[in-house]
């Protein structure tokens, strides 16, 4: 099954007013494939700024996070209604970074992906090892582990994109090699085709962890990699490069 390429810009928390007005104003100017999905993820609080500003129908936006209940009293969440509101489609959960420094467990995350999709957002899932489960040879084991609870609760994949991020890979300038990241990709897609079945072809699956405008293209011939989720050169004029590096 043919699956679009997909390119999502995590923005973390960075940025102000100012500069994602400008990352917002370049890719409104930007010639962006027809044969690409772009999502980008600013910080809550500029989601609403990024939705005002973008003009390009080719780029969605995603939150970085949604709490599992529609209102009330939960100091400092945001709900995926708030998000769709201010003119979000999709949401980023289980990132590495809320597992590890926030200690979202899987099943918090599994909820969070239900509540997400039953308010019509679509999910960029998150799922990776650590560095010492990797040197365990646990790479497999975590990333199914993770998704467990998910296939658990999920019937409907078709507004799941799973982004498999080794955190040994994030943010160090250390990508995977194409051939270790398509292994880990084919085996997340096994285990997705035994629980979900056919469904499993069409999900994509993103390698996230230092994907640049200089490497992105190393990973094109990857049959299970399916775009990438980019964290810090999605802040720059390289981003374009990557959305461009299939094309
Ligand atoms: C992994 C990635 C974006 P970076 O977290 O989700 O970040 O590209 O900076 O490694």
């Amino acid at each position: 099954m043919a699956r679009k390429f997909f390119v999502g810009g995590n923005f973390k928390m960075n940025g102000s007013k100012a500069s994602i007005k400008e990352i917002v104003e370049q890719l409104n100017a930007a010639d962006i494939p027809d044969s690409a999905e772009v999502v980008i993820s600013p910080p809550a609080l500029y989601v609403h700024w990024a939705e005002k500003h973008l003009t390009n129908d080719k780029v969605k936006i995603a939150a970085q996070n949604a709490f599992p209940k529609a209102s009330g009293a939960y100091t400092g969440e945001i709900s995926a209604s708030q998000i769709k509101d201010v003119g979000a489609d999709w949401v980023i959960l289980g990132h590495s970074e809320r597992r590890t420094i926030i200690k979202e467990s899987d099943e918090f995350v599994a909820e969070k992906t239900v509540h997400a999709l039953e308010n019509d957002l679509g999910v960029i899932l998150c799922i990776g090892e650590l560095l010492e489960e990797r040197q365990n040879g646990e790479t497999v084991e975590v990333c199914t582990r993770q998704l467990k609870p998910v296939v658990e609760a999920v019937k409907d994949w078709s507004k799941i994109v799973v982004a498999y991020e080794p955190v040994w890979a994030i943010g160090t300038g250390l990508a995977a090699t194409p051939e270790d990241a398509q292994e880990t990709h084919a085996a997340i897609r096994k285990y997705l085709s035994e629980k979900i079945g056919e469904q499993a072809d069409g999900v994509r699956i993103l390698y996230g962890g230092s994907v640049n405008g200089k490497n992105a293209h190393t990973f094109n011939d990857c049959p299970d990699i399916d775009g990438y989720l980019v964290g810090g050169a999605s802040l720059k004029p390289e981003f374009l490069d990557i959305i461009k590096s299939r094309s």
